[in-house]
């Protein structure tokens, strides 16, 4: 089982040009977990992760000091970059009180960013795209004809967390997503694209992740017990390494939906 190293340090954005110091957390796949500035990275690993970490800018918890958020779009690229093998370093981004040099790197100020061949690259589709591109190995990719499998799932469940009107049929309309995405797991699973997981997977995960989280704790609903292939696939994928290493506090993902509840 893969543990992750861990040092803490502080790096200058210096890519953009500005003077802010930032926190930057390195994390390495290795055997056990070293105290920090601890001995160097062992030679264990595999050529690609004794590379340069990737800078992944990422969302700042809002609960817990220096910690990971709870966006699901870097969730995406940090799994990917996880399944990967590749060493990152991550550059926390407290996104209500969003430095100048953010939109120097990205003018719209959204995470994920990620720094590849000395360019900053925004959104998480461009960013997984670059990823497989750049290391193909191992493959991630969904065949073209799965990769929009449950793909309606995430907007659907925001719908029916937003909704203040019980009949509004917002969730029948999630139950109408998941079913179909139940019956195709039924037919094709374990995974989007069978037996191996890929990005199809990885981009829905952390966004069944923060359904589970903010439709618990908001409307106190869970995925119901018979759309059995649905629930093992969550929780086959909220229980892998990669997973657990990047994902948000439960704490984070109720307190970033909030907005979005009470408006
Ligand atoms: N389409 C983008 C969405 C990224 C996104 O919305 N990120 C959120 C955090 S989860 C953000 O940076 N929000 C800041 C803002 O909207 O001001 C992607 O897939 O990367």
């Amino acid at each position: 089982m893969a543990v992750l190293l861990r040092t803490t340090t502080c790096a200058t954005a210096t890519t953009a040009g500005s003077s802010s110091t930032l926190l930057a957390t390195t994390f390495r796949r290795g055997r056990r977990l070293l105290p920090a500035r601890a001995s160097p990275p062992r030679r264990a690993f595999t050529a690609r992760a004794s590379a340069e970490p990737l800078e992944v800018c990422a969302k700042a918890s809002i609960t817990v000091p220096d910690r990971l958020g709870d966006c699901p779009f870097t969730q995406r690229v940090l799994l990917t970059i996880e399944e990967k093998n590749l060493p990152y370093e991550l550059k926390l981004v407290d996104l209500a009180n969003k430095p100048d040099w953010l939109f120097t790197i990205n003018p719209e100020g959204k995470v994920p960013i990620v720094k590849l061949e000395d360019k900053w690259i925004a959104d998480s589709d461009v960013i997984t795209q670059v990823l497989e591109e750049k290391y193909p190995q191992p493959s991630l990719a969904t065949p073209p004809e799965k990769a929009s499998i449950g793909s309606k799932i995430f907007s659907t469940f925001v719908g029916f967390l937003k909704s203040k009107d019980t009949n509004d049929g917002t969730e029948q309309t999630l139950l109408s997503e998941l079913t179909s995405f139940d019956s195709y797991l039924k037919d094709n699973g374990p995974f989007i694209n069978g037996g191996t997981i890929s990005a199809a997977d990885l981009s829905l995960a952390p966004k069944l992740y923060h359904m589970e989280i903010a439709l618990g704790h908001y409307k106190n609903w869970s995925v119901p017990d018979a759309l059995a292939h649905v629930k093992t696939y969550m929780k086959t994928i909220f229980s892998m390494d990669s997973f657990v290493n990047t994902r948000g506090l439960p704490e984070d993902v109720i307190a970033g939906w909030r907005s979005k509840v009470m408006g």
